[in-house]
């Protein structure tokens, strides 16, 4: 399933190829999130066009709505979206945490209230991987707990101890999909803040032997010095022939320091939530379009950038159509970003490839974070 073709030898940072039901994806790999089965303001087409064949869905967006009776109705949610490249589906516990109105843990499961309507539902590990299966998910996460700094040894024991019991019968539920399902199925690590539940954790994901590992808990709320001391814990225990993926995360520098810890996937939402309130990526920082300062410059978003808005459209065009709140703001905004963290990954792929990874990393955030704007 993973081919590593290089490594930086000075530090953990690798690449190559991940293989899936729906084709390659080059590692490491950001993955634009498509929470109700679209990447929010842009077409597939061009989503595909920048280079991306694997993006995300959301598990319990799609359960609530449309509702699985709707997307296996199409053959799943490849079908149903017209999306040709790959699918990770998230199991639903993070989004039950973060935005259901009430849940309550239990052994079995999970039982909440949907953010939409307000009526009950329960997800148990068992049902999670079956819905995966029906949406036909390249890969599926397994339901875990996903806890909030800050809470006692014991609290986050507790969640960990749920979290391997449910990968644990994920697990056996995934053994009997469908034969003519290819999808893998991925555990996840929690243990919060605390390095021996972290371990724990990670042994007893290993030990399930799932085809690959995720890195769940991190970029919750914590510092950027314990995230990076968490990233750099955990990741030591993941074994080097399984894909590595970590949750939730998707500044550049948050993503550095993954591939520099030998991480070959991550996604978050921030690239394209940023995008649709006229925030766009520079080698210079994070540029906010509708400060006054953008109101005459006619220079594209990013001078150096390949993308299709670069070489159209004026920072003060773009400023007009924030102001404007013209729907083609959000969707132009959100294509460069895109795009510029695809051209990203790829020389961050190329930088380890040609071993000067710790350079490149640098002297990008130097400049990164000068924030002329
Ligand atoms: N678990 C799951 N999804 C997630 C997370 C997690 O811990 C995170 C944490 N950053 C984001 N998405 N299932
Ligand atoms: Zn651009």
């Amino acid at each position: 399933m993973i081919d590593i073709k290089y490594r930086d030898p000075s530090c953990r940072g690798r690449g190559g190829i991940l293989h899936l039901p729906h084709g390659d994806v080059e590692i490491p790999a950001f993955m634009p999130v498509g929470t109700n089965g679209t990447v929010k303001a842009v077409k597939h087409d061009s989503v595909a066009d920048m280079g991306y064949t694997l993006i995300l869905g959301n598990t319990y967006h799609l359960y609530l709505r449309p509702g699985m009776e709707v997307i296996k109705a199409a053959g799943g949610l490849h079908e149903f979206s017209g999306w040709k490249h790959n699918i990770l589906t998230d199991s639903g516990g993070f989004q039950v945490f973060s935005l259901a109105p009430f849940r309550k843990i239990r052994e079995e499961g999970v039982r909440f209230r949907s953010h939409i309507d307000g009526a009950y539902h329960e997800f148990t590990p068992e049902k999670v991987v079956e819905i995966q299966e029906t949406l036909g998910s390249d890969i599926q996460m397994a339901l875990d707990i996903c806890t909030e700094p800050g809470i006692s040894h014991k609290d986050a024991l507790k969640a960990l101890e749920i979290t391997t019991r449910w990968a644990s019968r994920a697990k056996k539920r995934w053994e009997n999909c469908r034969d003519d399902y290819e999808g893998k199925l991925f555990g996840i690590i929690q243990g919060n803040f605390y390095e021996d539940l972290r371990k724990r954790s990670a042994e007893e994901i290993l030990e399930l032997d799932t085809p690959g590992i995720a890195i769940g808990g991190l970029s919750v709320g914590e510092s950027p010095q314990m995230f990076r001391d968490y990233l750099h814990y955990t990741s030591q225990f993941l074994p080097e022939d399984k894909p590595r993926y970590v949750m939730g995360i998707g500044t550049p520098d948050y993503m550095l320091e993954a591939v520099e810890a030998g991480i070959d996937m991550f996604d978050c939402v921030y690239p394209t939530r940023i995008a649709r309130n006229g925030t766009c990526f520079t080698l210079d920082g994070n540029l906010a379009l509708k400060n006054e300062q953008f109101r005459l410059d006619q220079q594209p978003i990013e001078p150096s950038c390949t993308c299709p808005v670069c070489q159209q459209y004026s920072r003060s065009y773009l400023r007009h159509l924030f102001k404007a709140k013209e729907i083609l703001g959000p969707m132009l905004v959100t294509e460069h970003n895109l795009h510029f963290l695809y051209q990203f990954m790829a020389e961050v792929r190329l930088s380890l490839k040609e071993g000067r990874f710790l350079q490149y990393k640098k002297s990008f955030l130097d400049r990164f974070s000068k924030r002329t704007f």
